[in-house]
């Protein structure tokens, strides 16, 4: 309030306002300026990557001033926010998403065009914003796109790392990490110096004075405090006025804390390594995919997170001075998994420490206000926090989790009388040495609602993981609203050719911002020339792809070959092996074959693509054994091409964009009941490829939208898991799978290098038990592919099954799971815009 300026003045200001610049000469002006004064170079030192800066910094001008009107009008507004806490935000690039959804790409490219770049070569000098691991950070990603879309007022929260997810580098065919130093020039961002909040770690809680009510208050002092500093990134929706706000914090040492005395008595390096300690908190993104590591520095940093994201939610409602019991009206928080589940306890702390609030009423707002989302069951990735270690760093959350704790086992105590091993199982408190804070429980506490991410995810989450919740919270409180993909990035900017097309058969682009549109695709079916259209489209990805693969490992492989993709984290559940072990397969099959015999097989390329969290040895060992396959085959004369196994290094949200539209099909074959939904299966669809892929997560849905003639499903159902396990366990004649006995065989014989090398992955499916199943699949895995060439070689028929797929795409656009979540969960209405 105080740094505003006085009413006289303000028409002054509003005269003096910035407007956008429109056209493509006002474009080029302001191009040409950054280039020369915000940059300071010149026509003599402007190369691609001085265009992109400039191209960048005229397109964020104008960004800049919706955000600014939207975050003016919103707040005018006050109508309840929503506030999407997510400690991954996947984005990926910015430039060419910020033209597309401004509407100036056009101006642009014809801009740049007339000064001597390809707006193509500017939009790939862009580094990736990788704050993410995979599917989690980039399903944010694209519900903020969604969120502003539908001018929904929305805010995302998460922490600005220094160093995003790894670089991935093949060295001698294993995988290598190299830190990913990303802000060297980040023209998205805009540092809020003046929004600084302290936050505190460690210390003690003692007595205090008494409060109104006569009870002596717990004080938490004497801890360490460090500053989080925000960081503004400005989210465009497509096609319209509404710019939302991602903000991301930054550690620093706080004002107070830095050590001048230490700085000034000489002990210099003293001072800095406290500076450093502050900064580590927002320096690393931990590189784990579904799996839980419980480090210390994790915790911190959730916790600062989660802390100054609240200070600033609740600065926000406090400024509206409406009455503490209207908070659930104004403000919805998402938790994107129970990484901010500790955003509970601060508020509840917030309202009784601070605020003075009775417990019983603090309560009541906090469980109105919070909603919980769950994406995984795998029990490795459940969060669990030792005692010790939040005692230690978090005192008086630790009392408040233990009050939380003791006032629910009361409740299910009354409801459940005398049920002592249900208390034990649903406390959140879980006993052993040391004791462990079950996070999912808590986050199911706190909130009002708790949700899967696809239908079957969501029924296992009732009937297994959280089956005693449900009974206790009645099954209302847990629902499903299944994953979606922003079109506008996933089909309109990746794959622009089949948009076109599509406009064009569809009646325009509105399809971008309904997706049930495409519908209307249907009719075109049987129109010869739109079919031929379509493949070519294809065919164009396939080359481009191809293109890509040549310039970065120096290997051809024949775009009319059968692109079989499989890109995502790797993991033991997702089962690259399985698709490794079936690549091996068909290798030995088409050795045994005659000249005659290989010329009717279809060709095909086999794509991987995928980063291995950097301590886990498997994953790693099925990346080697993926570069070994391909060393092997790809110089086999006698296979003379019709098998490539590619290994795409590095994968990221900007080479997705290159490699979705290029499938024919891609491979989505976790064990059954493991992948919670998947996102990447969606975007395949959407541009145009087929499916390979398991019972599991959203495969099931997008079956039954599509329909089972459009899929090649594969494999045993989620219902059968238990027992088949416990066959490998405790059963007495479990055979490998003659099919996988062979390949295995292959591996021990050195065939693909060293037998050593892979001697853990082979153990897993034997005296590991196969915990995924891979031998219960093999031989339906590898019939499923038979049927997907002979599909293949059926052209027209592959066509019918492209476009029918596409056309019943509609229900996956993330709009649809944006507009779920506001009415089932958040009760939020869209913002409505001055025309
Ligand atoms: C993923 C799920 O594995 C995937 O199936 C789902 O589509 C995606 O979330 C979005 O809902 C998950 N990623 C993580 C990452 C961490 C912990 C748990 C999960 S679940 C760090």
């Amino acid at each position: 309030v105080e740094a505003s300026i006085p009413q006289p003045l303000r028409e002054t200001w509003r005269k003096l306002a910035a407007a956008e610049f429109t056209g493509k000469e006002q474009f080029q002006k302001e191009v040409v300026r950054h280039v020369e004064t915000t940059l300071a170079r010149s026509i003599y030192n402007c190369d691609d990557n001085a265009a992109y800066s400039g191209t960048a910094l005229a397109i964020r001008d104008n960004l800049v001033i919706k955000w600014n009107k939207t975050q003016q009008h919103q707040t005018l507004q006050d109508q309840k926010r929503v506030y999407y806490l997510s400690l991954e935000f996947l984005m990926g690039r910015t430039l060419d998403n910020a033209m597309l959804n401004t509407g100036l790409k056009d101006t642009a490219r014809e801009g740049v065009s007339e000064l001597g770049f390809r707006i193509e070569d500017i939009i790939d000098q862009e580094h990736d914003a990788a704050l993410g691991n995979g599917g989690l950070g980039r399903l944010a990603a694209c519900f903020l796109d969604s969120l502003a879309t539908l001018n929904y007022p929305a805010w995302g929260y998460g922490l600005r790392y220094r160093y995003g997810i790894f670089k991935q580098e093949i060295i001698n065919g294993f995988q290598a990490e190299v830190p990913d130093y990303w802000l060297d020039f980040n023209p998205w961002e805009f540092p809020r110096h003046d929004v600084a909040i302290d936050i505190m770690f460690y210390g003690t809680v003692n007595p205090g004075p008494r409060d109104d009510r006569g009870n002596i208050k717990k004080v938490w002092e004497g801890g360490e405090i460090v500053q989080a500093i925000a960081y503004d990134v400005p989210i465009p929706g497509y096609g319209t006025a509404c710019t939302n706000n991602l903000r991301l914090w930054s550690s620093k040492p706080s004002g107070g804390e830095f050590d001048f005395g230490k700085f000034n008595s000489g002990d210099y390096e003293g001072s800095i390594r406290d500076q450093q300690r502050a900064e580590t908190i927002s320096a690393v993104l931990y590189p784990n995919d579904n799996i839980d590591a419980g480090k210390e520095l994790r915790l911190k940093q959730q916790y600062f997170w989660v802390a100054a994201s609240l200070h600033d939610i609740v600065r926000r409602f406090k400024k509206s001075h409406r009455p503490w019991k209207e908070f659930p009206d104004q403000v919805a928080i998402q938790l994107n998994d129970t990484h901010p589940t500790l955003a509970i306890v601060e508020l509840q702390r917030i309202f009784i420490d601070i605020e003075n609030m009775p417990w019983d009423e603090a309560w009541s707002i906090v469980t109105r206000t919070f909603g919980y989302t769950n994406h995984t069951v795998l029990p490795e990735a459940l969060e669990k926090w030792s005692v010790p270690l939040v005692q230690n760093l978090l005192p008086r959350h630790l009392q408040i989790i233990y009050d939380i704790n003791l006032f629910f086992l009361q409740s299910v105590e009354r409801k459940f009388p005398k049920d002592r091993d249900l208390l034990r199982r649903v406390s959140v408190v879980e006993e052993g040495t040391p004791q462990v804070l079950r996070m999912a429980y808590l986050a199911i506490i706190g909130s009002h609602k708790v949700n899967g991410v696809a239908e079957l995810h969501s029924d296992l989450i009732k009937a297994t993981i959280f089956k005693d919740f449900v009974d206790i919270f009645g099954t209302d409180k847990f629902t499903n609203v299944t994953n979606g993909i922003t079109p506008r990035r996933w089909l309109h900017q990746a794959n622009p050719k089949l948009s076109d097309l599509i406009a064009s058969k569809v009646g325009g682009y509105d399809f971008l911002k309904d997706l049930t549109k495409l519908n209307v695709l249907e009719k075109f079916v049987g129109d010869k020339t739109f079919k031929k259209e379509w493949m070519e489209i294809k065919l164009a990805a396939k080359v481009k792809l191809a293109k890509y693969i040549k310039d970065t490992t120096q290997i051809a492989v024949n775009p009319h070959s059968l692109f079989d993709i499989q890109v995502k984290r790797i993991h033991e559940y997702k089962r690259q092996q399985m698709n490794i072990f079936g690549v091996i397969y068909r290798y030995l099959r088409l050795k045994e074959m005659t000249p005659e015999e290989r010329k009717k097989q279809v060709p095909r390329t086999s794509i991987f693509g995928g980063k291995a969290a950097p301590g886990y040895w498997m994953a790693k060992t099925i990346i080697r054994l993926i570069t070994a396959v391909g060393e092997v085959v790809n110089q086999d004369e006698e296979i003379n091409g019709l098998l490539k196994v590619i290994f795409i290094e590095d994968y990221n949200v900007s080479k997705a964009e290159i490699i979705v539209p290029a499938s024919d099909i891609s491979e989505h074959i976790s064990t059954a009941g493991t992948e919670a939904s998947g996102t990447s299966n969606m975007k395949f669809v959407l541009n145009g490829g087929l499916i390979i892929g398991t019972c599991d997560g959203a495969n099931i849905e997008i079956t039954r939208e599509i329909g089972e003639e459009n899929i090649f499903l594969l494999g045993n159902l989620a219902e059968h898991v238990e027992d088949l396990r416990h066959q490998h366990r405790f059963g007495k004649d479990v055979v490998m799978d003659p099919k996988l006995r062979e390949v295995c065989d292959a591996i021990e014989a050195g065939r693909f290098g060293p037998e050593q090398t892979y001697s853990g992955l082979i153990a897993s499916l034997t005296i590991g038990f196969d915990y995924y199943l891979v031998s219960d699949d093999f031989s339906s895995y590898v019939a499923t592919q038979d049927l997907v060439d002979e599909a293949y070689k059926d052209q027209d028929g592959w066509a019918t099954k492209s476009i029918t797929s596409v056309a019943r795409m509609g229900f996956f656009s993330a709009d649809r799971a944006i507009n779920e979540y506001a009415d089932e969960i958040w009760n939020v209405e869209p913002t409505k815009f001055p025309a």
